[in-house]
């Protein structure tokens, strides 16, 4: 009888899908790649590091465990899966470039998009004021948008196919849809086709089914606007 030996698949470990805006962008770069993986996830508490210190060394989601490697952080996930599949990055030397700097920028910089947008899929909020940091990113999400389709011609960032770069703009997405954010044409365009996908949707379902209500995450919400609409099934509706 032939042996062969057995391949160990790829373990994600993410948190809510409804608030992990960290979490997404692996897990839609895989899924939209078609690699094989499982999906762990742990629902936040109040206090998370114990939990997520069991399998990631920062006490943070996402976290990649491959035999007997961990690759914690999203930007080195990504990294690490651009060793295996050469459709991470685009192939097109001016674009992959491009897709390096947007990416970049995303996972370092618009911290009052961060802070006052957080992402939770399932509520519409009407935010109380667009301060003028914030106004700065939703500026900026525009004009990386736009430049990518116009520059590479859609219907992706980086042209026809999706790459490391969407996935780190999907959380974005997701946070467009909640707070009901003003996004010019073309970033309108980019942000229907990408709520359209499969993978979105999958998750966006997800999201909505899912029943664990965090306080931390929902406080995050009052301090900057007010719920006025709530999707989510765990939330019981008049
Ligand atoms: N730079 C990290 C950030 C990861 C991160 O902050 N994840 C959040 C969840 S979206 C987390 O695990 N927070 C732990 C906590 O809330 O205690 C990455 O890109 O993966």
């Amino acid at each position: 009888m032939l042996f062969l030996p057995t391949v160990a698949i790829m373990k994600l470990y993410i948190a809510n899908k409804n608030y992990s805006s960290w979490s997404l962008r692996p897990w839609i770069l895989l899924t939209e790649l078609g690699m094989d993986f499982e999906e762990i996830l742990v629902p936040f508490e109040t206090n998370n590091w114990d939990n997520f210190r069991k399998f990631s060394p920062t006490g943070t989601v996402p976290c990649l465990i491959n035999n007997d490697e961990t690759i914690w952080d999203s930007l080195a996930i990504c990294e690490y899966l651009a060793e295996q599949n050469s459709q991470v990055w685009p192939s097109n030397n001016k674009a992959r470039h491009w897709a390096r700097c947007a990416t970049a920028e995303m996972h370092a910089g618009f911290y009052a998009l961060r802070q006052i947008c957080t992402m939770n899929c399932g509520i519409r909020v009407k935010l109380h004021e667009i301060t003028d940091p914030l106004q700065k990113d939703i500026s900026r999400v525009n004009e990386i948008w736009q430049q990518g389709i116009e520059q590479f011609g859609g219907p992706f960032l980086t042209g026809t196919h999706f790459t490391a770069v969407d996935a780190f703009f999907a959380p974005v997405v997701f946070r467009t849809q909640t707070y009901d954010l003003k996004l010019e044409l073309t970033a309108h365009s980019y942000q229907q086709h990408i709520l359209q996908l499969d993978s979105m949707q999958q998750w966006y379902q997800a999201a909505l089914k899912e029943h664990w209500i965090e306080p931390g995450h929902e406080q995050e919400v009052f301090k900057y606007g007010k719920i006025v609409k709530d999707l989510r099934m765990a939330i019981s509706k008049p």
